[in-house]
């Protein structure tokens, strides 16, 4: 055990009603906007495959002509609460959105910078009008800030000299007071999202990270913070260098899931983020971009994989120049909407299904008290998202319970099915694809002693 001053806190997981609602809402919708989504991929004639919101990165756009496009951040097509209604058609329970991402452009009017929305056209606050509007549909805030910043004389990568050193610690102080401003202005948030916080520098301030972390949790009680803003004295990122998670949730998955069977990262609180485009979070106004987008099946399976795990799914969304939705991003939103107007008790105050292994062809989830455990009622849902190509489902139940009933959460129509053994029941997999189907199992205590299972006697022996 290393003795560490900015190490993990308590390992328990939190039970106040912050924490508890943030696990229990498991769909979040991320939203990236910024100066990036005027140009959307492309500079001066060259569009350039995955940088959107790296685009200034990627092209090796100096601050200068960087900051130029803030003339036409001219908001024509923004309407927060038209975001904020689709998120919760979608189902989504809370958004997390950008105030400032690599490029340094800060979407709320800080005292601490020259280049924010004060010095766009409207001027507006148009990260306050999203917060409002937001709360206005019910749904929890998230603040994502990037410490990773482009545009600030005073950020340094590595910490090479003692000028680098001095200026550094100027960077810092300057973070801490826009995430102090960041609290002060929209004290209804619930949490805040810290990103580009992986170079040497910040590796360097464990005790900055753990310090930002109290501030911000001392200034709105009850803030949730992710695990990515947070280094230990010895740099170690995420868990420190005894392994312990800091910060309240585990925030590594980033455009990947843990494997579905991987029963390990119900341990603990955590959330993935994804994108529907393959790869940008902003904008990016392309073929290769609109390639790759995903289908709302492909959405609902990532969450559903998410949810049997004890994760939530914060889906990325990246509005249009001019604020307004892109298209196909809406209409995704409304199909999945359709899905969980549906199927949503599969999802929300949901998680992991205790002693239902990963079946293969989809995803058990069951419901959950806010504790984070299954509710143990017996009631267990089955997201088909793989149709067997034999037709037949085969449900393995725990040893101890049977089966007593299955019907179509949709519909609530009975389903039929055959009890093979005491732990085996099949049923005819849906018959055709499109969204994935639930079935809600309601299975108790088994009658006969049958929970364990004879040894299958052929493996016995071979
Ligand atoms: O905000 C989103 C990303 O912009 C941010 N995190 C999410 C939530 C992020 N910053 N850095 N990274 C993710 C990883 C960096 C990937 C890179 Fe690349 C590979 C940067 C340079 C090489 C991809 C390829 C982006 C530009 C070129």
């Amino acid at each position: 055990m290393i003795e560490l001053l900015y190490g993990a806190g308590p390992q328990e997981r939190r039970q106040d009603p912050a924490m508890r609602a943030f696990r229990a809402d498991r769909f979040g919708q991320f939203v990236h906007w910024g100066l990036y989504a005027l140009p959307a991929g492309t500079w001066q004639g060259r569009t350039i495959d995955f940088a959107a919101e790296f685009l200034m990165h990627s092209a090796g756009v100096s601050c200068e002509d960087w900051a130029a496009l803030a003339a036409d951040f001219t908001l024509d097509g923004f309407d927060p609460a038209l975001w904020a209604r689709t998120a919760k058609r979608m189902g989504a329970r809370y958004v997390t959105v950008t105030t400032k991402h690599h490029d340094g452009f800060s979407l709320w009017p800080s005292a601490f910078s020259d280049f924010t929305v004060a010095a766009t056209p409207s001027g507006r606050d148009v990260l306050g009008e999203i917060v409002s509007a937001y709360r206005a549909e019910g749904l929890a805030v998230h603040l994502y800030y990037s410490v990773l910043d482009w545009h600030h004389p005073d950020w340094r990568y590595a910490l090479d000299t003692d000028d680098d050193r001095t200026a550094f610690d100027r960077y810092l102080a300057f973070a801490t007071n826009q995430l102090v401003e960041l609290a002060e202005r929209y004290p209804d948030v619930r949490g805040f999202w810290f990103d580009g916080t992986w170079d040497e520098s910040v590796k360097a301030h464990g005790r900055w990270t753990h310090e930002i972390e109290r501030i911000l949790k001392a200034r709105i009680p009850g803030a949730i913070v992710n695990s990515r803003l947070r280094a230990d004295d010895l740099g170690a990122r995420h868990f420190d260098s005894n392994g312990a998670l800091m910060g309240d949730y585990e925030s590594g998955y980033e455009r990947r899931l843990p494997a579905p069977w991987d029963r390990s990262v119900t341990a603990r609180d955590w959330e993935a983020c994804a994108t529907i485009t393959q790869a940008t979070w902003g904008f990016h106004h392309s073929a290769w971009a609109d390639r790759g987008r995903k289908t709302p099946a492909q959405i609902v399976e990532q969450l559903v994989q998410t949810v049997s795990l004890g994760g939530n799914l914060l889906l990325n969304f990246g509005p249009r120049g001019d604020g307004s939705l892109v298209p196909s991003e809406a209409e995704l939103a409304d199909r999945v909407g359709a899905w969980m107007e549906a199927n949503g008790a599969a999802v929300h105050h949901s998680g992991p299904a205790e002693g239902w292994d990963y079946p293969g062809w989809g995803f058990y989830t069951a419901p959950m008290d806010p504790g984070a455990a299954d509710t143990g009622s017996g009631l267990v849902h089955a997201i088909v998202t793989r149709i067997p190509v034999s037709g037949i489902l085969t449900i393995d139940v725990p040893p101890g319970l049977e089966v007593h009933k299955i019907r179509s959460l949709a519909d609530g129509t009975s389903v039929p099915f055959t009890a093979l053994d005491a732990r085996t029941v099949q049923l005819d997999s849906p018959a055709s694809a499109g969204m994935p189907l639930v079935y809600a199992i309601e299975a108790g205590p088994a009658e006969e002693p049958g929970g364990l299972r004879e040894p299958n006697p052929d493996v016995a022996l071979v």
